[in-house]
């Protein structure tokens, strides 16, 4: 149930495109507005206050590990050289800020919180970078059965920009040669499926090398189904 629109605007459709323009969210005004077409990307501004963005940090501070993927043999989370950053995973409704963030998330893209799986806080420091990826399962990997059982596929990924970079760390989409820099509060947001559930392979992202700085970001999927 939203706490932010009007009855009238919460039409929960998956991988629905997220409402345009300017929201009078509470505590303050988002922008949103589509960056992309194909694949459909999204830029959300001020969706985080800044008092936000720390309280994720320190959550995750002394809690960073080496950064895991699934591996899409065996579906188990590994290690793997293309993603050198740290990551701790968040719980669901881990405090009141945290399920805060995730219900206005809900809103915005109109899928229920329980599609969603938890925060993951990341930090990249100079050098560090995730290669392009697709953030999609695919299902003729075997591996990807055990990740699809639970909820279906990623339908959509939020990365929440938690700090500004000096300069890299951008999110980066290859296949249109878009990039997005970090900016503290704002997010950018990203279908991995076509609406008609197909997997969209220009989706391809990466996260460039940080140049000088730090990056901190929280990246959310939301899957077809409930998450549990
Ligand atoms: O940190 C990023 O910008 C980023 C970009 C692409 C993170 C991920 N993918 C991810 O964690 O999947
Ligand atoms: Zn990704």
């Amino acid at each position: 149930m939203s706490t932010y629109l009007p009855e009238n605007e919460m039409l929960p459709k998956p991988a629905e495109a997220p409402p345009k323009g300017l929201l009078e969210f509470i505590p303050r005004p988002l922008q949103i507005s589509q960056v992309c077409v194909t694949p459909s990307i999204w830029l959300i501004e001020n969706l985080l206050s800044p008092a936000e963005c720390d309280h994720l940090i320190a959550l995750a501070k002394e809690k960073l590990m080496p950064s895991l993927t699934v591996d899409p043999e065996t579906g188990e989370h590994i290690q793997i050289r293309e993603r050198s950053s740290s990551l701790c995973f968040l719980t669901l409704n881990q405090d009141e800020t945290v399920t805060a963030i995730e219900s206005r998330i809900a809103d915005i893209v109109r899928m229920p919180m329980v599609n969603g799986e938890a925060f993951q806080i990341l930090r990249y420091q100079i050098g560090e970078e995730y290669q392009p990826h697709y953030d999609y399962f695919d299902p003729q990997l075997k591996g990807s059965h055990k990740a699809l059982e639970r909820g279906g596929q990623r339908v959509v990924t939020l990365v929440l920009y938690l700090t500004e970079v000096e300069a890299g760390g951008e999110t980066y989409f290859p296949n249109v040669d878009l990039r997005v820099a970090p900016k503290q509060g704002s997010a950018v947001l990203f279908y991995n499926l076509y609406s008609n559930g197909e997997l969209d392979p220009n989706s391809l992202h990466a996260s460039l090398p940080v140049i000088s700085g730090e990056k901190w970001v929280a990246t959310k999927w939301i899957r077809e189904r409930e998450y549990r």
